[in-house]
């Protein structure tokens, strides 16, 4: 087929194709393929409504789903051509900005690989996530573009009318197919405008907020801290849902429903707050058909289902009145009755949707109008029942649930790691890429010193191939024997990267003091900070800092090496997480509501190193606990600490010398020397006056555990022992297990 392909396109052989052509020639034929998988047309389907799909390139995932990779790259091979070179053609398509949105792109994949009824709809962004540059030791910003003229977006004739006070627009629809791993294939529906135009971006990412004709779907989460960013950010939401809800009512009255019965037809998950406004469109709509409002409103809750992915007060969206009313005053009334019943009903304030700073809390709205809510992780569905979300727990106890995150492990594995996975199929079988429990079959091997040395081998190969990525793309120089000690994930206080670079400070301070590690020791860091986050990018700054003199120290270098990759993103992360010895998992606990890249790192073999917070729980219980490093505060003790406001980072500072060292010196004649003085002064205040995620509280435990650690590689048998405990117990989070659940529980599609 694909040599036909290419014949008809460019009258020319795979061996005479160049790498480009032969990325278009795959592109059309994986199309045609997935579009020509089987997609039945169940009476009930699920509609997973998201502002972020962080997708990653596309083309391996297909070939990989539809079960002809191995082919390919075979057929490639013996033209001399080679399928990773003709990946790098592919554009990575960043449509989110972290695990919010990768977790959607997972589940996307699994839920198709489980047959099941479903499509994404999102918003088809120009220019990804911001392409981050690393110049002068800081965070630069620029435009990520990733349409190409043949792309994977399928221009479908369908368009909806979507009206805002000021303007009326008529949407565009694109699809890219998704495909499941030896079954269906769903869409992913991503609206659009014919009028964005990306000339209109200026220096950087810089462009004119108001402009909504030229803006509305140009940018991924555009810098909201401002007015502008606020109302361009309702304009999108209120796109996205406007569109949905349209589509969705089509397609159930297309299939029969009469729209009293909508959620015999329909289940609509809301990923986040983002898509909120999804429950008074619809009730609006619905009203429009003439039903009546309360019945509609009964409809709609019977339809939609919640997803709350964060504590994080700052995330949870809070719209001025003022600015629905400039926007789509059409659901303010709707709101406002919404708002009534609760009132009516309950005398509890803090329950309200309107609050007396007449502000909408969105997360309200779906909380008493949607079905069910869930958390992310064990330890997160506990904290929104007896803290953040308590008074709801109280009046909904039945609605809460909980669902573990999952990752998809045909990216997370079988892509992204293909020697471990050609020996995991040597050794168990090729059950697990169906079957992700049968990853326990290697557990019976953790005695045997062949297996064991094979999965240090595979470990020592991809850590070798990390380095000539690393030394090719950023020209920095690693040692493939060190011990590979990584940190991605986006930058943030609470994740703690300041913490790691505390810990560098602490061991160049040894190294220089002359305590040399027995095995040298490489920590690197992937990371991208909010344009607007002034401390993330000054912990940024300080940790380039802390590269430039580690690296270029002739006494530490031999011992400790610092690089923070640039632009971190799902393609990075693909080449990173196969190669990484230590997981940093160091978020202050209660914060981190999961996170999947302790999963992806697990399951590729790492050993965490984690605070009892999000996932990490269920990870610590499931390999036992020798095979995890745990540290840290409590969850319960952190939380008393915010509720009792006694955690006072200053006693800490004054009372502990080693910390007093680490601190002082970023503030040091050394990095003053290298840095910028006012990011690091300012950076050395946060942590000392305020240091709201508590680093200070930990920093100790945190640099005893990592040394025992370091200590434990060394004895290679019991280190490759950890890592196979850890790959095998690690099935449980394949976002296969996850999407059965949200089926079987919340769903309900055959
Ligand atoms: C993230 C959480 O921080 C992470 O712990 C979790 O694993 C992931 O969602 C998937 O559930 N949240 C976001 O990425 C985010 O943007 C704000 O949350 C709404």
């Amino acid at each position: 087929m694909l040599e036909k392909i290419l014949h008809n396109k460019y009258k020319k052989t795979i061996s005479e194709c160049s790498n480009e052509e032969l990325y278009f020639g795959l592109l059309e034929m994986t199309k045609e393929l997935a579009d020509k998988k089987y997609r039945t047309r169940s009476k009930k389907k699920l509609y997973y409504i998201s502002a972020e799909f962080l997708i990653g390139k596309l083309l391996s995932n297909h070939l990989i789903n539809l079960g002809i990779f191995d082919q390919i790259s075979e057929l490639l091979t013996q033209n001399n051509k080679s399928i990773t070179e003709i990946e790098n053609i592919e554009l990575e398509p960043s449509l989110g900005n972290g695990g919010l949105g990768r977790l959607a792109a997972c589940f996307l994949d699994s839920i198709a690989t489980l047959g099941i009824n479903g499509d994404g709809i999102g918003l088809n962004y120009h220019l990804g996530l911001f392409r981050q540059i690393l110049n002068d030791k800081r965070q630069k910003e620029t435009v990520n573009p990733w349409m190409t003229d043949e792309s994977w977006l399928i221009k479908r004739d369908k368009s909806y009318m979507v009206q805002f006070k000021d303007l009326t627009v008529t949407s565009k629809l694109y699809d890219i197919a998704v495909t499941g791993f030896d079954n269906r294939t769903n869409w992913l529906h991503l609206f659009d405008i014919d009028s964005v135009d990306e000339s209109i971006v200026k220096e950087g990412i810089s462009f004119e907020k108001g402009d909504i004709t030229h803006n509305l779907t140009l940018f991924l989460y555009p810098d909201d801290s401002d007015e502008k960013g606020e109302l361009l950010r309702i304009y999108q939401q209120y796109f996205m849902v406007s569109n949905s809800a349209q589509m969705i009512l089509e397609e159930c009255i297309s299939k029969g429903s009469n729209l009293h019965d909508l959620y015999d037809y329909a289940v609509i998950q809301i990923n986040d707050t983002h898509p909120t406004m999804v429950i008074p469109e619809l009730i609006r709509l619905l009203i429009k058909q003439g039903i009546e409002i309360d019945e509609a409103i009964e409809i709609v809750s019977k339809t939609c289902a919640y997803t709350n992915h964060t504590i994080l007060a700052e995330a949870l969206e809070k719209w001025p009145i003022k600015y629905l009313q400039q926007v789509v005053p059409q659901l303010l009334p709707i709101i406002e009755i919404l708002d009534n019943k609760v009132r009516r009903k309950y005398d509890d304030s803090s329950v309200y949707i309107i609050d007396t700073k007449n502000r909408v809390h969105m997360a309200h709205i779906d909380i008493h109008y949607s079905f069910s809510v869930n958390g992310v992780a064990a330890l997160h569905t506990e904290i929104l029942k007896q803290n953040e979300l308590h008074n709801f727990y109280k009046i909904y106890p039945q609605k809460f649930n909980n669902k573990t995150n999952g990752i998809t492990f045909r990216r997370w594995l079988i892509h992204c790691n293909p020697l471990l996975t050609a020996y995991l199929s040597k050794l168990i079988g090729n059950g697990f890429k169906k079957n992700a429990d049968e990853l326990e079959k290697l557990l019976s091997f953790v005695e045997n010193r062949t297996v064991l040395n094979t999965l240090l081998q595979i470990k020592r190969e991809n850590k070798k191939s990390l380095k000539e990525y690393i030394l090719k793309t950023q020209g920095v120089e690693i040692d493939e024997n060190s011990i590979f000690d990584i940190h991605i994930k986006r930058l943030h206080e609470y994740k703690r990267q300041q913490m790691n670079a505390l810990y560098i400070i602490h061991k160049y301070l040894e190294i220089k003091s002359g305590k040399k590690p027995a095995t040298p020791i490489t920590i690197l860091f992937g990371a991208k900070a909010a344009p607007s986050y002034i401390i993330a990018k000054d912990i940024i700054h300080l940790v380039l800092c802390l590269q430039e003199l580690v690296n270029n120290d002739k006494d530490v270098s031999p011992y400790l090496k610092v690089v923070m990759v640039e632009n971190y993103n799902v393609t990075l992360a693909e080449k990173l997480i196969p190669a990484c010895d230590i997981s940093e998992q160091i978020s202050l606990a209660s914060k981190e509501a999961s996170g999947t890249g302790n999963m992806k790192l697990m399951l590729n073999g790492a050993v965490t190193l984690g605070t009892m917070d999000g996932a990490n729980v269920e990870i610590a219980k499931l390999v036992g606990e020798d095979n995890i490093y745990i540290f840290g505060e409590s969850s319960e003790k952190v939380i008393s600490h915010y509720e009792n406001r006694d955690y006072i980072s200053k006693e800490y500072y004054e009372g502990d010398k080693e910390i007093r060292q680490m601190v002082d010196f970023i503030i040091g004649d050394t990095l003053i020397k290298i840095g910028n003085k006012k990011n690091l002064m300012r950076l050395y205040h946060e942590i000392i006056n305020t240091d709201w995620f508590m680093t200070l509280l930990d920093i100790k435990e945190y640099i005893k555990k990592k040394e025992e650690m370091l200590a434990d590689y060394n004895n290679r048998e019991k280190w490759a022992k950890m890592m196979l405990v850890n790959i095998g117990r690690a099935g449980y989070f394949s976002s296969d297990r996850t999407i059965a659940e949200y089926n079987k529980d919340i769903w309900h599609v055959s």
